[in-house]
């Protein structure tokens, strides 16, 4: 599907500042795709279409993870999780994406999962990074996003678990699955 063509299906569904949101997303993804040697067209593709589902109604999406994704145990952990596996399901069943690996790059783009793809990382670390964002640490991120996608992610997800640990909110144990992952790769990396 060409850029514009994804732009325009996307828009509707999205507020004036969650659309700049994803050209910053699709611009840092391209960026990124083109510097890690990721496929740059499915960065673009999942990049506009990460939060497809951001403005969907709430009972809705709690249905569908119900009944048609069963994925239960997200359902425990807070609103702000759902977008991210119905919109893959939406983006699936709405606009006719199929390629799986887009799907899950925007199914796991809020929480990670352990063992995540080059493209799934890619897409992730875009959606926290993209110059729109003005959070504490991340231009930390930023940097380290220069040589080391597994680093920054590694450092995203650390202020994300402090961030969430300080206002004693929920963790979705997949994010700290995925934090441990990624600890466990760089233990095994450096005892090589
Ligand atoms: O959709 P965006 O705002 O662009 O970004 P996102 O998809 O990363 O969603 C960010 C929100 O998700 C933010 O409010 C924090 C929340 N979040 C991320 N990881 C977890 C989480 N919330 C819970 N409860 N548990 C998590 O592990
Ligand atoms: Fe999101
Ligand atoms: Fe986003």
């Amino acid at each position: 599907m060409e850029r514009e063509k994804a732009l325009e299906i996307v828009q509707p569904h999205l507020t004036e500042h969650r659309y700049q949101h994803t050209l910053g997303v699709m611009q840092t993804a391209l960026r990124l795709a083109r510097k890690f040697g990721v496929d740059e067209k499915k960065a673009e593709i999942a990049a506009i279409f990460h939060d497809y589902a951001k403005f969907r109604n709430k009972d809705e999406m709690r249905s569908l993870i119900r009944e048609k994704l069963q994925w239960l145990e997200i359902l425990d952990y807070g609103d702000e999780l759902l977008h991210a596996p119905c919109g893959a399901y939406y983006v699936q069943h709405e606009v006719g994406i199929r390629d799986q690996e887009i799907l899950g790059a925007i199914a796991y783009h809020t929480t990670g999962k352990p063992g995540m793809n080059d493209l799934e990382k890619v897409i992730f670390l875009a959606d926290y990074i993209e110059p729109g964002r003005h959070f504490k640490g991340v231009d930390e991120v930023r940097a380290l996003a220069e040589d080391d996608l597994d680093e920054a992610i590694l450092q995203s997800l650390h202020n994300t678990v402090q961030f969430l640990m300080n206002r004693r909110q929920l963790i979705f144990p997949d994010t700290l699955a995925t934090y441990n992952d990624f600890i466990f790769k760089k233990k095994r990396r450096s005892d090589r």
